[in-house]
């Protein structure tokens, strides 16, 4: 590969190790790099007459239609890959292959899953959805009655608290990076708001706490404080325009923006209201933390500011020296992300990445950096801050907050090494 074409001004580098101003994508070629434009073009030049080739699928007529469409069959090595327990098929996880992706909407077959006892074959027909407990009036719902509420669509992440968590090992696992944050989707979901429901059912002064069940055979439940309820809890029926995936909670689920994964409850068929949290398995042996004195933290609801560089990432190889963007996605519990930072040197110098339209609240959020890759080994690192002033935290200093004992609420900054070979790995900076 030849140099990159610099014309003059030179664009400006912002921080160590090659990192350029995220103005550079925002700029006409013309006006901050003159007419040859920054360099990212990897374009061969072509002689003017050079004639095109003639390929055997412009000479025939194409395939028919269907009547689902599916990814092309080039693109076959973009799976999520799974694991389940041993001695079952349903119950594990599945992880977003984040390194395939771009942009910030997950598609519905991608999304990750994380199931206690598998998938369960509902029938919508027969589904139902009951609110009882300190309520006026208990009601129950079917499908088609629930539809008939008016709807509300938001562009919203979902991260399982378990996310991140193989960064806990003494030494780094060289994997992909979905391997480690693949239990982050973000979709389109589209619902009735629990506010209304609960509206309709009359809820009683004493009421503080809703429990939600679902109708898998783990029936998973879990408390969900009424305040939440109330706000802008729905109960999803769409996912990215269709109905949900059996895999995410068809033929209903409860949606809880920016909460651990583990309270949006698939499947959903049962919700009381209780003036107190019902302490299932899911809030009091699962889904706690064992702090360094010993005691467990409980209710850790809100997800933390994070974020992480998908390319380059774990496992895939730089081409030649030249000028790369960096990309990859941000996102936090408490809202918008306000800023993303990234370091080519392993922190000791940051510049702020662009942050790609739109920039929703509880979403993912795509960032860009450009880079100018001299060759040399570079340790990249992100660094999210979201509209509350939370700021991502380094490994060792989540460590330093909450021990090593703790297994949900990982979020701190990963840093991916690359080697003058061109090699990414996955590093403890
Ligand atoms: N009924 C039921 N709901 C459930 C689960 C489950 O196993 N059963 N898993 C929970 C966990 S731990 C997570 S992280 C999310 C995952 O949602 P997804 O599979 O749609 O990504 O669903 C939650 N809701
Ligand atoms: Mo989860």
């Amino acid at each position: 590969m030849t140099e990159p074409r610099f014309l003059s001004p030179q664009p400006e580098q912002v921080a160590g190790n090659g990192l350029l101003h995220r103005r550079a994508f925002l700029t006409t070629s013309a006006a901050l790099t003159g007419a040859a434009g920054l360099g990212f073009m990897t374009a061969r030049p072509a002689a003017a007459q050079a004639p095109l080739e003639v390929p055997e699928w412009m000479k025939v007529p194409g395939a028919p239609m269907s009547g689902y469409g599916a990814p092309s069959r080039h693109e076959e090595q973009v799976q999520r890959r799974f694991s389940s327990s041993p001695g079952t098929v349903g119950s594990g996880v599945s992880r977003t292959p984040l390194e395939h992706l771009e942009g910030i909407i997950t598609p519905s077959g991608l999304h990750f899953e994380r199931h206690h006892n598998g998938i369960p074959g509902i029938d919508p027909d027969r589904h139902r959805l009951l609110i009882h407990g300190l309520v006026a009036r208990p009601l129950m719902f079917d499908l088609e009655s629930l539809s008939r509420y008016p709807l509300v669509s938001r562009i919203q992440f979902l991260e399982c608290s378990g996310n991140g968590r193989a960064n806990d090992a003494p030494e780094p696992p060289q994997v992909a990076v979905s391997e480690i944050h693949g239990l982050v989707s973000c979709s389109d979901w589209t619902g009735v708001p629990l506010s209304v429901l609960l509206d309709e059912a009359g809820v009683e002064p004493e009421a503080r706490w809703i429990v939600a069940e679902g109708a898998d055979s783990a029936a998973m439940t879990r408390s969900v404080p009424m305040a939440k309820a109330l706000d802008d809890a729905i109960i999803a029926l769409y996912q990215n325009g269709e109905r949900l995936r059996p895999d995410n909670g068809y033929p209903m689920r409860l949606f809880l923006p920016g909460y651990e994964g583990n309270m949006s409850i698939k499947w959903l068929r049962r919700i009381e209201v209780t003036a107190a949290p019902m302490m299932t398995r899911e809030e009091t042996s699962k889904y706690t933390d064992l702090l360094p004195d010993g005691r467990a933290l409980q209710f850790t609801f809100q997800m933390g500011v994070k974020s992480v560089i998908t390319s380059p990432s774990g496992g895939l190889e730089m081409q030649d020296p030249g000028l790369y963007q960096i990309s990859g996605i941000a996102w936090s519990g408490a809202g918008r992300i306000r800023r993303v930072e990234v370091s080519a040197d392993g922190g000791q110098s940051w510049a702020e990445a662009a942050l790609t339209d739109p920039v929703l609240p509880l979403s993912l959020t795509r960032f860009r950096m450009p880079w100018r890759w001299d060759g040399g080994p570079a340790v990249l690192q992100s660094r999210a801050t979201d509209e509350s002033g939370a700021v991502q935290p380094t490994r060792t200093a989540l460590h330093a907050e909450l021990g090593t004992n703790f297994n949900y609420h990982h979020n701190a900054i990963q840093s991916w090494l690359v080697s003058a070979a061109g090699t990414v790995s996955n590093v403890y900076a």
